[in-house]
């Protein structure tokens, strides 16, 4: 390649400039003049204005990374959850205010086109936001990281509520392009499925498959207060062409075109499940698609500047977002093996130095396993590999003294009761150097109990690293007010090293800034009332409490405790209507697998109760309840700033770490919660007085499930959940359908509790009533508001990566200089 000196335009920052990169973009980006864009159309030729921007400092990056041939992090995830990314570019590049009056002097409204921005929502819930958070950090940071994943077609559902009942609608967000992407058609890989193995030479090929294409597509990250930024490369499946060609030939064009389409799904659709593992043929496919794509990427660019392996491990660290890319491990192997003919003991090296793996949930129904049948007839070639590592490591755990029968069977890779199947934790944790959980509690608990084999047998490889969330979406961008006044309380450095936000703490009986904080989380209520106003009818006080659940609804985040204590309220209101309540918004969002039926069941007892609640007269402004729908990222950032209650009520010992809780502290409410995941290490940051803590303690919860739980036994005895839960089975909610929610009253009474909902009704409700008290003593609920904001330093997923690179990937922030 030859150095060809291009000109370019310098792209500046002011008002004028960006006023004539609109004018250029909408004309010969988007191809309309000014008489006939709509709003879609100046957000398009706004965002190429930024993405022009952007891409400078890109190409900067990536020619630094490699001059100073860097070591590498491929942050494998099957989602990232980025939601918009407009108001986001604007903020790493320090061009909020001058975009928004370049575009209000063509006349238009930033904050109404905002809106029109579509979410990438390519991700189910708490691990894909994390791994979106994960990027801006490492961007911000400065490590040489790439996020690879899955150019879904459809991406997260459209969640719509109709008679209280949640109906999902595809989310085509692509309909309308795309300008953040970048496709390459150039860059793309086969991949192939089924066929069989063979020796030959002394080596194994794999032949008679069929393959598809994997097309990359490239974003770019950047990263806050620097020009370093970072690439998140989805690929997306294209039939090949030749598989036209050969249909062609033998006269069936509409078989071809229909093969085509067939080939292709494996990039269509996200898949909408998050608690259970579905074991579906082409999520499996899936999985393989990206991760072999990715693996053939990632040794193409080792290799444009090395001439062996010899420094493979050196370079790069490939981290598994959970099971779901751990296909990467064998098809490393076969790559090295297979295709560069590296011997298989070095090739194993390799692995066990380039991988490490994170784990997100101990739920046994979310840990995935493949049917052994299954991946023989799509992945024969894997299987083998598969096979042969666990031979390899059955053997090193002998060595290490596992010689005892049951032991070998509890941990091979294969789980050989029933249908063989590969437990596909076992395999990453086997070929990994490192294993983490996500919080404090949950890497104890992992180590404890279900990996409590491997950590006996590979002590040194199990750590944790406590989760995080990015201060520039979930402060800066997401409650403008907030981040303005603590601007000016303790200036802008927190939003790149946000133990900063300690400093607030100086400003402690400080009645003016006190004031001001009332201030700024009331005209986010304000914003939030307004919206809900629109959007559903609802009335509701910007001074009342604003109490919020807003996650994935799953039985063990407890959405029904949540709403036994609302049915409480309810009743006690209506007992004593003249006492002084303290008003209370409850609001509820979140979605519920397609086919996880109590969950949507739980969706439509919320809506029930809210039209129950809301149309009664007697109650009035004290208690409103409301779901909001289609909780994603773009609604959590309106929401979140809006809380002054955060309910993080998981049963201890079941959420890993949870995110949310971090999201809505920052913002300054106050958590409600169990001693789960995240929630305890908050407690230690905020202080115990700024934090209302209940309920059974994961040992207790043990201890309870082993002594035998009788649920039936707390309903008797306690005369007001006795009412609430009589309410819900005789209809008092359902008129028209008064069987309706007999399965939650005996899932809750009857069928175990599995999560100890009854058991923790009691404690929820003295904690519920703690709030009230300190929510009518104005200052001192604002003084713990501010301790919560001031203690969330830790949360920042910049301390989580900088904990990754040093610890677990062993790499540098690049120098940019
Ligand atoms: C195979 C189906 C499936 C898909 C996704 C099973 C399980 C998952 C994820 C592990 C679910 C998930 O998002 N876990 C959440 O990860 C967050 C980030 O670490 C944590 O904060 C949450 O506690 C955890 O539930």
């Amino acid at each position: 390649m030859t150095a060809i000196g291009l000109e370019f335009d310098q792209l500046q920052s002011s008002v004028e400039a960006l006023r004539r990169s609109l004018s250029n973009r909408l004309m010969y980006g988007v191809g309309k003049d000014a008489v006939t864009a709509r709003p879609q159309d100046w957000l398009h030729a706004a965002a190429l204005a930024v993405r022009d921007r952007l891409v400078e400092r890109w190409m900067i990056t990536t020619r630094r990374q490699y001059d100073q041939d860097v070591k590498r992090v491929y942050y494998l995830s099957m989602e990232f959850l980025i939601g918009r990314t407009f108001s986001n570019a604007l903020i790493a590049l320090g061009i909020h205010d001058q975009m928004k009056e370049a575009l209000a002097s063509v006349g238009v409204d930033m904050d109404t086109v905002l809106d029109y921005e579509p979410d990438a929502a390519l991700g189910n819930g708490g691990l894909g936001r994390l791994a979106a958070c994960f990027l801006d950090s490492m961007a911000t940071l400065g490590i040489p990281g790439f996020g690879y994943g899955i150019r879904y077609d459809y991406g997260m559902f459209r969640q719509q509520i109709v008679n209280g009942e949640q109906v999902e609608a595809p989310d085509y967000w692509l309909r309308y392009g795309n300008p953040w992407e970048f496709p390459r058609p150039e860059v793309q890989y086969p991949v192939h499925f089924g066929g069989r193995t063979m020796q030959r030479n002394g080596h194994v090929e794999w032949i008679d498959t069929q393959h598809v294409n994997a097309m990359a597509y490239d974003t770019v990250i950047p990263g806050y207060d620097t020009s370093a930024t970072n690439t998140l490369r989805l690929w997306s499946a294209r039939a090949d062409e030749e598989l036209d060609l050969s249909a062609f030939n033998q006269g069936d064009y509409q078989r071809a075109v229909e093969a085509r389409n067939i080939s292709e799904n494996v990039s269509r659709l996200l898949y909408p499940d998050d608690s259970t593992m579905a074991g579906r043929e082409l999520r499996l496919r899936q999985e393989y698609f990206f991760v072999s794509a990715t693996m053939q990427d990632l040794i193409r660019r080792y290799l444009r500047t090395h001439s062996t392996f010899g420094r493979f491990s050196e370079k790069v660290a490939v981290h598994l977002n959970d099971t779901h890319p751990v296909l990467a491990i064998p098809e490393l192997i076969r790559l090295l093996v297979d295709v560069h003919h590296l011997p298989w003991d070095d090739a194993m090296a390799h692995v066990r130095r380039v991988f490490s793996y994170t784990n997100h949930t101990l739920m046994p129904e979310a840990l995935e396993t493949w049917d052994v049948e299954l991946l023989a007839r799509l992945l024969p070639r894997h299987l083998e590999i598969i096979f042969d590592i666990n031979a390899a490591f059955l053997r090193e755990a002998s060595e290490r003294g596992a010689h005892d029968l049951d032991l070998i069977r509890r941990i091979s890779l294969v789980d050989e009761y029933g249908q063989r199947r590969v437990r596909m934790a076992y395999l990453a944790i086997v070929a990994s150097h490192k294993v983490n959980g996500v919080s404090r509690l949950h890497s104890q608990l992992m180590t404890r109990d279900i990996f409590a084999d491997f950590a006996r047998l590979f002590p040194d490889r199990f750590t944790n690293v406590t989760n995080g969330i990015t201060p520039r979406r979930w402060l800066a961008q997401a409650s403008p007010p907030l981040a303005h006044l603590v601007d000016e309380a303790i200036g802008p450095r927190w939003r790149s090293d946000l133990f900063e936000l300690g400093a607030l703490r100086k400003l402690r009986g400080d009645a003016a800034f006190e004031a001001a904080f009332r201030a700024a989380k009331r005209s986010n209520k304000v914003r939030l009332a307004h919206r809900a106003l629109q959007r559903t009818g609802i009335v509701f006080n910007p001074d009342a409490l604003f109490d919020m659940q807003v996650k994935r609804i799953h039985e063990y985040k407890r959405q029904l405790l949540n709403v036994l204590h609302v049915i409480t309220r309810y009743n006690r209101i209506l007992e004593a209507p003249e006492r002084e309540w303290v008003p209370r918004v409850v609001l509820f969002a979140g979605k519920a697998a397609s086919a996880y039926r109590m969950a949507k069941m739980i969706i439509h007892l919320i809506n029930d109760v809210a039209a129950k609640i809301n149309n009664d007269s007697v109650v009035g402004d004290r208690l409103k309840v409301v779901f909001v729908p289609n909780y994603g990222v773009s609604v959590a950032e309106m929401l979140i700033p809006a809380a002054d209650l955060s309910e993080q009520i998981s049963t201890a010992g079941t959420e890993a770490s949870g995110t949310g809780n971090m999201k809505l502290a920052l913002n300054g409410a106050l958590t409600m919660g169990t001693l789960d995941g995240a929630n305890i290490e908050i407690g230690e940051a905020v202080g115990q007085d700024n934090i209302f803590i209940f309920g059974h303690t994961s040992d207790q919860v043990d201890q309870l499930r082993c002594a035998g739980y009788r649920p039936r036994q707390v309903y008797e005895e306690n005369a007001e959940l006795r009412r609430a839960l009589d309410q819900i089975r005789t209809g008092f909610f359902s008129p028209h359908d008064t069987a309706r929610y007999t399965d939650i009253f005996h899932t809750l009474v009857d069928w175990g509790d599995h999560y100890l909902v009854l058991a923790d009704y009691s404690a929820f409700i003295e904690a519920q009533e703690a709030a009230d008290q300190r929510f009518m003593d104005v200052p001192a609920w604002t003084a713990s508001a501010i301790e919560n904001v001031a203690g969330m330093g830790k949360f920042s997923s910049d301390r989580a990566i900088a904990e990754y690179a040093r610890d677990i990937w062993h790499v540098k922030s690049i120098e940019m200089q």
